[in-house]
């Protein structure tokens, strides 16, 4: 599907002051944990995954935060009468660009992690502890969940076959080991998602991944499951659609930070604050000393702002952009 050019910057900039309105110290003083889930159309299903996630991950309480974004159903009402903090774009714009806003959302609320699944039930919340354990710890930046490492539902060879095939390809592309790009339940440092380009509309999770490994964070999988969609469908398109559409972001991003990464290329990726544009969040500090090849590009731009409660004080370095990769990323458990 072909979607309509749109201003990107003022709808991000409408919702988020339209959110903040509406949920006020609700969503300025979020607690340490951000759930942020894009939903889209899934009024059947929102209510029973968002009444199912835990109120809190690793000892820190949590918050949900759902952007739907032009659903024709009732799913933002549904998700807030659960307990969410919803933000209902009034446009359609996709999954990336809904995670985006959600992830701008988490930070300027000053939530220090952020943990993503989807609304149509397909990942387990029990296992949201594995998957932050090792960023509350200080091991990782990031954490995905891995259906290769895990377990999945399904017996569609195509899909089997697509997700190795992208590994694979990740893998060789970054040189470094990923058994599943495409895992919708994942952990972070909320600042890495400030730190990095974030273009793609739809096909989010290759762009994300990649530019995180790109950027030298460091990056661990650990086993989790993938079940099938068991109400609505998907809203990605076939398994031929999806694969080529998936596989030009996984090019493009590779090339993208490639770029990035040789000087004089003159395609300076992002701004030297690494911010998105119109991002008007402050840097939540790191938790404990970041590693020294892990830049933390927020921490030069930082603007004092106050640690997220729960999230230990900052000592984060006064670094920026840094070109190297951390050997130790994507690091099996
Ligand atoms: N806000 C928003 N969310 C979306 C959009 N498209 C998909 N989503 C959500 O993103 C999540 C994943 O979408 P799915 O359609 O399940 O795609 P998938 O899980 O990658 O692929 P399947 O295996 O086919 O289910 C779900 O929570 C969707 O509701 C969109 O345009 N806007
Ligand atoms: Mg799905």
């Amino acid at each position: 599907m072909t979607r309509p050019r749109v201003d990107n910057t003022a709808i991000d900039n409408a919702a988020t002051d339209a959110f903040f309105a509406e949920f006020g110290d609700a969503a300025r003083a979020l607690p340490p944990v951000a759930i942020v889930i894009a939903a889209f159309n899934e009024a059947d299903v929102i209510g029973m995954v968002v009444e199912a996630l835990p109120p809190t991950i690793c000892g820190l309480k949590t918050a949900v935060v759902v952007v739907s974004d032009g659903s024709k159903d009732k799913t933002a009402a549904v998700a807030k009468a659960h307990g969410a903090l919803v933000c209902d774009v009034p446009v359609n714009r996709g999954q990336g660009a809904a995670l985006r806003l959600g992830y701008r959302l988490a930070r300027e609320g000053g939530a220090g992690y952020i943990v993503t699944t989807d609304a149509d039930g397909q990942y387990n919340p029990a296992e949201m502890e594995r998957v932050l354990a090792p960023v509350v710890a200080g091991e990782a930046d990031f954490v995905t969940g891995s259906r290769k490492l895990g377990s999945q539902e399904t017996n569609d060879p195509v899909r089997r076959l697509g997700t190795w095939v992208f590994a694979v390809t990740i893998s060789v592309l970054t040189r470094q080991r990923v058994t599943d790009s495409s895992f919708g339940l994942r952990a972070m440092r909320a600042e890495v998602t400030g730190a990095v380009r974030l273009q793609q509309p739809q096909y989010q999770s290759s762009e994300l991944l990649i530019a995180v490994l790109a950027h030298g964070f460091r990056v661990v999988e650990v086993p989790a499951t993938i079940h099938k969609r068991k109400v609505g469908e998907s809203k990605k398109g076939h398994n031929a659609i999806y694969g080529l559409k998936f596989a030009r972001v996984v090019v493009g991003t590779w090339w993208r930070e490639r770029q990035r990464r040789v000087p004089g290329s003159g395609s300076a990726g992002r701004s030297a604050s690494g911010r998105q544009p119109g991002d008007r969040s402050a840097a939540v500090p790191a938790h404990g000393e970041p590693p020294a090849l892990a830049p933390d590009p927020l921490a030069a731009n930082g603007s004092g702002s106050p640690s997220s409660p729960g999230t230990p004080a900052a000592s984060a370095a006064d670094t920026t952009d840094s070109d190297s990769l951390d050997p130790r990323s994507a690091k099996r458990r």
